[in-house]
């Protein structure tokens, strides 16, 4: 049986709307009735009626033929139910209408939460991934529970890839691994480590700590795991002040633990490039104002190093990547003028250097905002950072008004598509990008909560509901989030510890209709795009983690927890 009905499957905000679709075509395997008939109920766990209501053919301003998933939506809405806690949702015949009928309930969901602390529960589990991501370091029992692992990849005295020519060792200890194989990148980790700086920034004193029903807490703040990954990008920087590109093993791992990889094969650092020296000089100077108030030592220490790597850049600032995909992944980025912004407003929120000022005047105009952030186009931090600020009202008012327009087109795009998405194609990493365009709105709604009459927290949920299991493959993305989430992550450490259950609190790449792992026999439901998943381990392009996706999801259900 076709799964009949969309709906989050880990929670709805108590205030927040709570829209839910049902698939007709699914439904008429269940029931005599004509599907206009059919209501459907909320159902608390007493077994309480909180609500009952009927269906609406199409979803949001869409007509309800999904192009991309073959069906037709319609949509359910229980906005008015607020009472907290767990509840279901209910697919009834009809006869409730008449009075003393007990109605034949045809379907059934399990439970999902309405309520706030499903979001915290999440976000802990989110920012806890990146703890479990942490490369060359212990994880202790008392807090990685069943999946504590010894320290291995040391890293801290290793040579140099024979593409670079150069004699010698570095110490290129720390960091998280990067997704599911066991490279280090700064160019992905930039864009993460500034997205989870931008939280920091935002949010960090009021992310609560919640424990995760008695297994584990969070051992760190979200500035403690972050610093992590930053104290490895300082190791990353060469005497030059240019900034080595990854660290890589010599050839793709199998799926092994980190210990058994250290056994079978060398890791080497690879590469000096313009875009990775930016992707560190744009998050050091992050740090450096995120830091500042506990630790002005650990801050004056970022932005030197940033200045360091810009003066470094400036001086090269065409160095190509190493373009070598043996081991690790490419993250090759032809342009790097975006990478130039986020630094030059990161350096100018820091020190207000006025000489900076034309720079970005121009940087301004060569980079428009895109729809969100991602590893290749990074310009909506200089955006970002710009509207964020308060020093320069001039430069803040156009920042503002720029990514108010980015907002109101992501928005006009959601309200066209059956799911609510802004996406237009399923890439790789889909996840990353529809929480990418989620943060955007919830930046926006920093200082403008509507636009043209729509509101931005309610398409910033709207894109978390796909996240979490309204999608046409009926799964919550995360890792530990629901019944529905992946179980067999394209993830090394997950599958070469011996453990069961895959590592809790991971963002899986998602739906991705390029499937360039189809030569590894992935198996897709369908050849539809928006069916282009598969929780299998061999499916890298559908069902591989990355801190690129895991960092805005973070980011964004921070913001919604402010
Ligand atoms: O996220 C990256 C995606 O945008 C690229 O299309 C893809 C192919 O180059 O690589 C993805 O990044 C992978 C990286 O190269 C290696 N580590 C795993 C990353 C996630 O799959």
């Amino acid at each position: 049986m076709e799964f009949p009905i969309r709906y989050n499957h880990v929670g709805y905000a108590s205030q927040a709307a709570k829209i839910f679709f049902v698939v007709p075509e699914a439904l008429k395997e269940l029931t005599q009735e004509g599907c206009h008939k059919l209501r459907f109920r909320i159902v608390d766990s007493a077994g309480c009626v909180l609500h009952s209501g009927s269906f609406r053919e199409g979803s949001f301003e869409h007509h309800g033929l999904c192009d991309y998933s073959g069906e037709t939506l319609w949509t359910g809405d229980f906005s008015v139910v607020t009472k907290e806690g767990l509840c279901s949702i209910q697919i009834c015949e009809c006869r409730e209408a008449c009075e003393g009928v007990v109605p034949k309930v045809i379907f059934e969901t399990e439970k999902f939460e309405i309520g706030s602390t499903w979001i915290e529960r999440q976000l802990n589990a989110n920012i806890k991934s990146f703890y479990f991501q942490r490369s060359g370091v212990e994880l202790e029992e008392k807090f990685a529970g069943k999946w504590a692992r010894p320290a291995a990849h040391l890293d801290d005295c290793i040579g140099f890839h024979p593409m670079m020519n150069r004699e010698g060792t570095w110490n290129a200890h720390g960091g998280w691994y990067d997704a599911g194989d066991y490279g280090k990148y700064l160019v992905n980790g930039g864009v993460s480590v500034g997205t989870l700086l931008l939280t920091c920034e935002l949010c960090d004193g009021r992310v609560k700590n919640v424990n995760q029903g008695g297994t584990f807490e969070l051992p760190y703040s979200l500035k403690d795991e972050t610093r992590f990954e930053l104290d490895f990008f300082l190791r990353m920087q060469d005497v030059d002040g240019g900034v080595f590109f990854k660290v890589t093993p010599e050839h793709w791992d199998s799926f092994v633990s980190p210990a058994d990889s250290d056994k079978l094969q060398k890791r080497m650092i690879l590469g000096k490039s313009t875009s990775s020296t930016l992707n560190f000089a744009g998050s050091l100077a992050m740090a450096a104002m995120v830091y500042r108030k506990d630790d002005s030592a650990y801050a004056d220490l970022c932005l030197e190093a940033a200045k360091r790597a810009y003066r470094w850049a400036l001086d090269n600032p065409a160095v190509d990547w190493p373009h070598n995909t043996e081991g690790s992944g490419g993250y090759g980025d032809e342009c790097v003028a975006d990478e130039f912004f986020w630094t030059r407003a990161a350096l100018y929120c820091n020190d207000r250097d006025e000489s900076l000022r034309p720079l970005l005047l121009e940087d301004m105009k060569v980079n428009g905002p895109k729809l969100g952030l991602d590893w290749r186009d990074t310009q909506n931090f200089g955006w970002i950072l710009l509207a964020l600020q308060d020093f320069d009202a001039e430069l803040q008012k156009r920042a503002r008004e720029v990514l108010e327009g980015t907002a109101w087109e992501i928005m006009r795009l959601q309200k066209e598509d059956a799911y609510g998405l802004s996406i237009r194609k399923f890439i790789w990493g889909s996840n990353g990008e529809i929480s990418n365009h989620a943060l955007t709105l919830a930046i926006v709604n920093l200082w403008r909560h509507e636009i043209n009459g729509e509101s931005l927290d309610f398409w910033c949920r709207e894109q978390l509901n796909f996240v979490y299991g309204r999608n046409p493959v009926s799964r919550s993305f995360v890792v530990g989030s629901a019944w529905s989430s992946p179980k067999h992550p394209h993830h090394r450490i997950s599958h070469g510890d011996g453990i069961k259950d895959p590592i809790p609190g991971l963002l899986v790449g998602g739906i991705n209709s390029d499937r360039q792992d189809t030569h590894r026999a992935a198996h897709y439901p369908s050849d539809l795009p928006g069916l282009s998943y598969a929780d299998e381990r061999c499916s890298f392009a559908s069902n591989e983690t990355a801190i690129n996706w895991n960092a805005p999801l973070t980011a964004v259900l921070a913001m919604l927890c402010r």
